[in-house]
């Protein structure tokens, strides 16, 4: 019995799998490349937010606007603190924690909604260093 040859069918198949990975890795890098745009957005182009920490309190806005914010924070107090922010997803904190008289600065792409900001240090947002920060 002769067999039937489908070489067509091959062809038709190999096609299909290069348009499908060819639409997927165009997807994927636009994806990245958005991602990669967001980074390095300069801290001057953006809203930056003063932030001071001290025993145990933390001054800043109670509300910022939306987008790629910069909070520039510095350790007003005598003990170390620490940043970090918690909210729709996201738990960024500040690296390293400050200690006395020290600053750094923490980017964060902050969507509308409300965020929980506090000092990581064990017992310091017990004692009153965590508020809320509205995001419009
Ligand atoms: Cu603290």
């Amino acid at each position: 019995m002769k067999r039937i040859r489908t070489p067509a069918a091959g062809i038709v198949s190999l096609g299909l799998m290069l348009a499908c990975s060819n639409a997927f890795g165009q997807g994927q890098s636009q994806g990245s490349a958005d991602t990669k745009t967001a980074a390095t957005v300069p801290d001057s182009a953006k809203g930056a937010v003063e932030v001071k920490l001290t025993e145990y309190k933390i001054e800043m806005p109670t509300s910022v606007s939306a987008g790629t914010t910069t909070f520039k924070v510095t350790n007003t107090g005598d003990e170390t603190h620490g940043f970090e922010i918690e909210g729709n997803g996201i738990e960024v904190a500040l690296k390293p924690r400050l200690k006395k008289g020290e600053s750094g600065s923490l980017q964060v792409d902050l969507k509308p909604g409300t965020y929980k900001v506090y000092c990581p240090v064990l017992g310091h947002k017990r004692r009153g260093m965590s508020r809320d920060l509205t995001v419009k």
